[in-house]
């Protein structure tokens, strides 16, 4: 494990690397606890580089057995090995000359996962960002680019698989009951997209005629048993290389396309160049052990790693800086996949509140940092929502204000110039400035300023006048690193709904950029003003949440109602009904904190009714209006002095309140869904199961018996359904026999489905209330819970600290102070996972003052604690700066 060092590296310091790779010779000779690995690298110096420069290869705990020059065993006078370097001197001035380094790995022993590791007997690599050094020296850096050849010779017997990047070049016997097989890639990549897998798995075949109609073959691995379940991901992979096609005019560039599901694993997935590895809960599926959303994630993680081959592969990055460059750009793309694949209004509303209950904290917390960061510690601690998720927003944004035609043209370009490069945050919106002229100067803020902008509004009607004005301010708070904040590029959506529901259309505006019904603030503080206009107009602002910002607009209540009745937008619709419920929401807590009784605004109950009752509108949006702010979404709204108890219990009190008002409409609901055809996991059967389930927690409430979930769990043929009587019984009713009986049924069932299992695990450590933290500890002796697993630690302890509010932030702090023992327990076997874990702590400021402090003491007995990991270190500092 890499101990901490305290180091930091600044994008500043970036410079091209002294020597240029030329080719990259790979032997591996496998063994689960001594395998041999021969790189054989072609270098030459870089022009004009001081012919003194030694070279200077990374590493990271590797045993060095042989290293050769131009085939020659090198004096050691020459070389000077360190724990994480190897450098080597007196090197030529220009011509090529060959480095052989050989050294031993244990991949058995390698519990980081990171590098080349034993997953259920399967040998394979995560690389990514800074795994390929755990293998062998090596300039690992993605701007480094060369073309692999790969041998593996392993026993046969046990490993009938030998896979690697590229095309299949041949294998034959290689005696000894071993065997060999050899890979070639022609595409330059750099280290982190390598890849090998080798055992003994199941496979599914298919194949992809390409747009120039090339035929490419498809194979997905699984473990023995398990083809069927990869049945969908095969057909979401197909879809994904239409798609590409069809939308962004990609090509795939290889004769072979492999996904191998593995089950441990730290991620999703990764985008090995034709060689995808994927955690296996983002493969398997069926309507027994697979929820809907299991579905919806499985399609839309198989399009982004298929869709990085293009953003990410072909053109990766300079540095680990430029992380946005790929991640952001290929997290829009596989939501536009999705959004054409699935309901495009519903898919919004899932990505903004996600955004907002994971990126929003982040981005206001001491973990805050810009899309594109300017300083690291940890690489491994970048991959997050800020630069995954408001990185996409961000190439959205640009969508946006460049228009649609605009938007290809630049992406055409970025495709013409970069292919085969390393490149830049800059280079990419060049881009789209050389193709439409436009100047990004001032949008480019929104990759180097941390924080979400608070925009307040404020609006004003003259009738007199006929003129309708819009007053917007724009505010970034400071942020880590970051006091001062310069005016941004805020591109806002916007339409004047008139009384009938019709859009007004002005006939002039002053007082800034509108283009199309698109408002640009670039302004601290900027009024907007539309003549023309014959009645007071209600407006509906960042419709499709067109900027990830946070509005403060008093909009009174008949006019939310009025957007949540009329807007065209069904975004915008979803919106009115969030902002009428966070005044009830927020003020029943602070009724529970008072003692008072909670009440209900008769406006959000008719709304929300209505459009509940509303056939005209899809199953799975009326879903997403009864889904209510989560309860750390009302924290955030507070903003201070957290409760969660009384969250919680404000919370519920609202939602009995519009279980009593809207009885007979979730009764009615619930029966008429019921479904009579044979399960389909499309996005419309999809809907209907999430509006029916949505009736059946109401229905819970209202009828305050279990008897309802008892019954939808023995008539359940899907696991959807299944999952959410589950969740219903133990939420809602956690101490009756059914509940137990119905944990119990559950467990046996699926008792040799570890990945159906971990939803068992989440839905107990999810049960509110003080009782949580013994329940998870209890459950932590199960037998079919596996310490080493990430996926079972984050499905029992990760989904505890994360998503039980009142269980996890019990005021005694004992449930921080196990997490605390349990981080530093996993900071041993996985620094990546720890760190990541950890995280879950990141807003304890916001409690109030007894869970805060006992929260700053478990991060503290973190923080002083002996050998953290360089993860662990970071985090836990950077939360209690
Ligand atoms: N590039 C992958 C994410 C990923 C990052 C790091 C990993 O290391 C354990 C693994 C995967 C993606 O965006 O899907
Ligand atoms: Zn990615």
């Amino acid at each position: 494990m890499r101990t901490d060092t305290g180091r930091t590296i600044n994008l500043a310091d970036y410079r091209p690397t002294d020597f240029v790779l030329e080719r990259v010779d790979l032997t591996f000779e496998l063994d689960p606890t001594e395998t041999k690995v021969e790189a054989r690298l072609i270098f030459h110096r870089r022009e004009g580089v001081d012919p003194a420069a030694p070279l200077v290869l990374d590493g990271d705990e590797l045993k060095m057995t042989g290293l050769l020059f131009d085939q020659i065993e090198m004096e050691p006078a020459r070389y000077t090995e360190t724990a994480d370097s190897l450098t080597i001197r007196d090197l030529p001035e220009s011509a090529p000359f060959e480095i052989t380094v050989t050294t031993l790995i244990n991949p058995e022993a390698n519990t980081q996962l990171m590098g080349l590791y034993r997953s259920n007997g399967i040998y394979c690599t995560q690389c990514e960002a800074e795994g390929f050094r755990r293998i062998t020296f090596f300039p690992d850096r993605p701007d480094v680019l060369a073309v692999y050849t790969v041998n593996i010779i392993a026993d046969k017997a046990a490993n009938p698989l030998l896979l690697s990047n590229g095309n299949f070049l041949g294998g034959a016997g290689y005696g000894e009951g071993k065997h060999f097989a050899a890979w070639f890639d022609p595409h330059p990549k750099p280290s982190y997209l390598f890849a090998l897998v080798a055992g003994d798995l199941g496979v599914v075949e298919d194949t992809f005629v390409t747009m120039s109609e090339r035929e490419v073959a498809l194979k997905i691995y699984v473990e023995h048993g398990k083809e069927a379940r990869a049945a969908y991901a095969m057909d979401a992979l197909k879809r994904s290389m239409k798609w590409d096609e069809e939308v962004f005019g990609r090509e795939y560039d290889l004769d072979i396309f492999m996904i191998v599901a593995v089950s441990d694993f730290n991620m999703g997935a990764m985008e090995n160049k034709g060689l995808n590895i994927f955690n296996d809960k983002y493969v398997l599926a069926d309507p027994e052990t697979a929820t809907d959303q299991d579905y919806a994630n499985i399609e839309a993680i198989i399009a982004h790693e298929y869709f990085h081959n293009w953003t990410g592969n072909r053109i990766t990055c300079r540095d680990w800086f430029q992380l946005c460059l790929k991640e952001g750009l290929t997290v829009y793309r596989d939501h536009e996949f999705s959004a054409d694949q699935r309901s495009r209004a519903v898919k919004r509303i899932a990505e903004v509140r996600h955004l907002r209950s994971e990126q929003f904290p982040e981005d206001s917390g001491p973990l805050s940092h810009p899309v594109r960061p300017t300083e690291y510690r940890e690489i491994n601690n970048f991959y997050t929502t800020t630069v995954y998720e408001k990185g996409s927003e961000v190439t959205r944004m640009i969508a946006t204000i460049v228009g649609r035609d605009g938007f290809k043209k630049g992406m055409d370009l970025y495709f013409e110039r970069h292919d085969g490069e390393a490149a830049t945050v800059e280079d990419f919106v060049k881009c789209f400035e050389d193709a439409t002229g436009r100047d990004l100067t001032q949008f480019s803020l929104w990759y180097r300023q941390a924080g979400t902008p608070q925009i307040t509004v404020s609006s004003s009607y003259d009738a007199a006048a006929k003129t309708f004005s819009l007053s917007l301010e724009q505010m970034v708070a400071a942020t880590p690193g970051q006091t001062a904040k310069e005016p941004m590029h805020i591109p806002l959506r916007f339409a004047l709904i008139g009384e009938n529901g019709a859009e007004a259309q002005p006939t002039a505006v002053s007082g800034g950029e509108v283009s199309g019904d698109v408002l640009h603030l670039t302004e601290r503080s900027q009024t907007f003003t539309f003549s023309g206009i014959g009645a007071r107009p209600v407006v509906s602002l960042n419709r499709g949440f067109s900027a990830p910002v946070n509005l403060h607009f008093a909009q009174s209540t008949e006019d939310l109602a009025h957007i949540a009745r009329h807007d065209s937008d069904l975004f915008a619709r979803w919106q009115a009904i969030t902002d009428l419920s966070l005044p009830n929401l927020t003020a029943a807590a602070e009724a529970v904190g008072a003692g008072k009784p909670v009440e209900c605004g008769s406006a959000l109950c008719e709304a929300l009714l209505a459009i509940t009752a509303d056939d005209s509108l899809e199953p799975a949006f009326r879903a997403q209006a009864l889904a209510l702010p989560s309860e750390s979404d009302i924290a955030r709204e507070l903003g201070a002095n957290n409760d969660p108890d009384a969250i919680h219990q404000g919370r519920q009190a609202i939602l009995a309140a519009i279980a009593k008002a809207g009885a007979a409409t979730f009764r009615a609901l619930f029966d008429g869904l019921a479904s009579s055809q044979p399960f389909s996991p499309d996005a419309a059967g999809a809907g209907r199961r999430a509006l029916r389930n949505a009736a059946l927690g109401f229905l819970a409430l209202s009828e305050n018996s279990p008897a309802g979930a008892v019954e939808a769990f023995a008539e359940a043929d899907n696991m959807t359904d299944l999952s959410q009587a589950l969740t219903v019984l133990a939420h809602r009713f956690p101490d009756a026999t059914e509940t137990h009986a119905a944990l119990a049924a559950f467990e046996s069932r699926f008792a040799a489905n570890a990945l159906v299992l971990d939803k068992w695990f989440s839905i107990q450590a999810t049960i509110p209330g003080n009782g949580a933290l013994d329940r998870v500890m209890r459950l932590m002796q199960n037998p079919h819970f596996t310490a080493s697993n990430p996926n079972r630690v984050r499905a029992l302890i990760g989904t505890f600290a994360f998503a039980n509010p009142t269980g996890f932030n019990r005021p005694d702090g004992k449930a921080y102070h196990f997490f605390a023992e349990e981080i530093l327990a996993i900071d041993k076997r996985n620094p990546q996972l720890a760190a990541r874990l950890l995280t879950a702590l990141r807003s304890w400021r916001l409690l109030e003052p007894v869970r805060a402090d006992q929260a700053r003491e478990a991060l503290m007995s973190i923080e002083r604690a002996p050998a953290l990991s360089s993860d662990v270190a970071d985090i836990v500092e950077r939360i209690l700066k």
